[in-house]
């Protein structure tokens, strides 16, 4: 066979995995989940819902295996609170969710669809069903933002992406209580020119760590005048110091191929937010919104990712 390249990311068979027709009240579409494993070992997918209107919410799924028998909560699990919060005033998006051990919490970072564009929110949960709202943390337009599961020389870490237009580079964040942020510095900038991941990248789902560093999976936006093209790529970065790229991947490693990727809302997209890691400590199953339309669900090896890297980074 020709064309031959690495497989890295391996789709599931019964992709996709969750659609609006699996939805329990009405909605238009459902992509982009945060992912956790609860301690009882359930997957839990917080999924970006997109109402009637075109404003979006969020809805939990859970599910015992994580690919399939999942129990979605009968309506919203959170909703924007546009009152309360006036950044919510056109939906809440994007869930990225890190498990805090010091805080014995889940912090669920977002996009609030403010009246000037998307910022970055923090919401703590203990169970997804309560949650606490720090409110607006990045202001707009920032979006594509999670937060590193502990502290790093006493202050938290925030990945995020803010626009300079018309070029968007991943950018970190520090804060000394989840509120006030500061010494922002740019992490890992979009290639120019013809490149897969020219001019605009963002974090896909939180940086996954590993004894060699974080491992950060990360979309590139290609615009050609056909349409955006939305891929993934890798980098890893240092575990005491994210700031520093140790490898970043040339090629892209995943990109829309199945008709639910090419074809929705959206097409030609594949977004992850979330994903879990499996009992052998290596497979990652990466939930990802295919077509800004539905939830599909790939798996790859921490392992192969690392050795990828190691012979594809520039
Ligand atoms: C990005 C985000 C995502 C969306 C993607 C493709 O900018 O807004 O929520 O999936 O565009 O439309």
């Amino acid at each position: 066979m020709n064309n031959q390249h690495a497989q890295l990311i391996h789709r599931n068979k019964l992709n996709p995995i969750l659609t609006a027709d699996n939805w329990p009240y009405p909605i238009n579409s459902v992509f982009n989940a945060g992912a956790t494993l609860l301690p009882d070992g359930t997957t839990l997918l917080l999924c970006r819902v997109e109402d009637r209107r075109g404003l979006s919410h969020f809805c939990a799924a859970r599910s015992a295996n994580g690919f399939d028998g999942w129990v979605i909560d009968p309506q919203p699990t959170l909703l924007p609170d546009p009152v309360n919060h006036p950044e919510e005033l056109w939906g809440i998006e994007d869930p990225r969710i890190t498990f805090v051990k010091e805080l014995k919490k889940y912090a669920v970072v977002y996009t609030a669809y403010t009246r000037d564009g998307p910022g970055v929110s923090l919401a703590l949960t203990e169970d997804f069903i309560n949650f606490e709202r720090y409110g607006i943390i990045m202001s707009p337009e920032d979006k594509d933002a999670a937060l590193l599961p502990n502290r790093i020389d006493g202050k938290w870490v925030l990945i995020h992406r803010p626009i300079s237009a018309p070029r968007a580079h991943m950018w970190i964040s520090y804060s000394p209580d989840l509120i006030h942020w500061g010494n922002h510095k740019l992490m890992m900038n979009a290639r120019k020119g013809a490149w897969w991941d020219a001019n605009k990248i963002g974090l896909s789902p939180p940086p996954i760590e590993t004894p060699d560093g974080w491992l950060v999976i990360y979309h590139g936006v290609k615009q050609p005048c056909g349409g955006c093209i939305y891929r993934l790529g890798i980098a890893l970065f240092d575990l005491n110091n994210p700031e520093i790229c140790l490898k970043r991947g040339d090629e892209w490693i995943f990109a829309p191929e199945e008709p639910y990727e090419q074809h929705g809302d959206v097409g030609n997209v594949v977004f992850p937010c979330g994903y879990t890691i499996g009992a052998d400590g290596d497979t990652v199953n990466i939930y990802y919104g295919a077509a800004d339309t539905s939830i599909a669900l790939a798996t790859s090896s921490i392992k192969e990712m690392l050795n990828w890297l190691t012979q594809h980074s520039s």
